[in-house]
């Protein structure tokens, strides 16, 4: 059996489908969990699905995938644009790392147009809502060993 892809996502993002559905859609992390296990299922693939509020926490993940996982998709939400903590633990990884986001940032506030991620990402996948991460891990599922 291959290791699991980690599917990771950052703060406020356990609050999908309950706020703000008109940028970030209807569909919970739950809903999106289901997604992202049939999408690597496919593929013959397992997952690993988390998220957290906490910089810390999502660090210690990212380097429980270094020896646990064949891929990580992450989506950061706003460490991404904040952490470079979260980008130094990612350029650590050997396996490939997809970025992902619901929303498109770099149609929105400036701020949003960059992120620390992208630079330790082989990919990104934005702007199409909970079929932004089944996108992600499809690509994930092409590159992993
Ligand atoms: O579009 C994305 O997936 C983002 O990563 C979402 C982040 C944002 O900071 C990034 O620029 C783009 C924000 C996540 C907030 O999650 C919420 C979920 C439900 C309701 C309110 C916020």
């Amino acid at each position: 059996m291959s290791k699991p892809i980690y599917v990771l996502s950052g703060p406020n993002l356990n609050l999908l489908g309950v706020r703000e559905p008109e940028i970030y859609g209807r569909q919970t992390l739950e809903d999106i969990r289901v997604l992202c296990e049939a999408r690597a299922g496919q593929f013959g693939r397992t997952i690993v699905f988390r998220q957290s509020n906490h910089e810390g926490q999502l660090i210690d993940w990212v380097q429980e995938a270094r020896t646990e996982g064949c891929a990580v998709v992450i989506n950061p939400a706003g460490y991404g644009h904040t952490s470079v903590a979260l980008l130094d633990a990612l350029k650590t990884l050997a396996i490939p790392v997809v970025e992902c986001h619901l929303s498109n940032p770099a149609a929105r506030e400036d701020f949003r147009r960059s992120t620390y991620v992208s630079l330790a990402a082989t990919g990104l996948v934005s702007g199409f809502g909970a079929k932004s991460y089944e996108l992600a891990v499809e690509a994930a599922c092409g590159l992993a060993a």
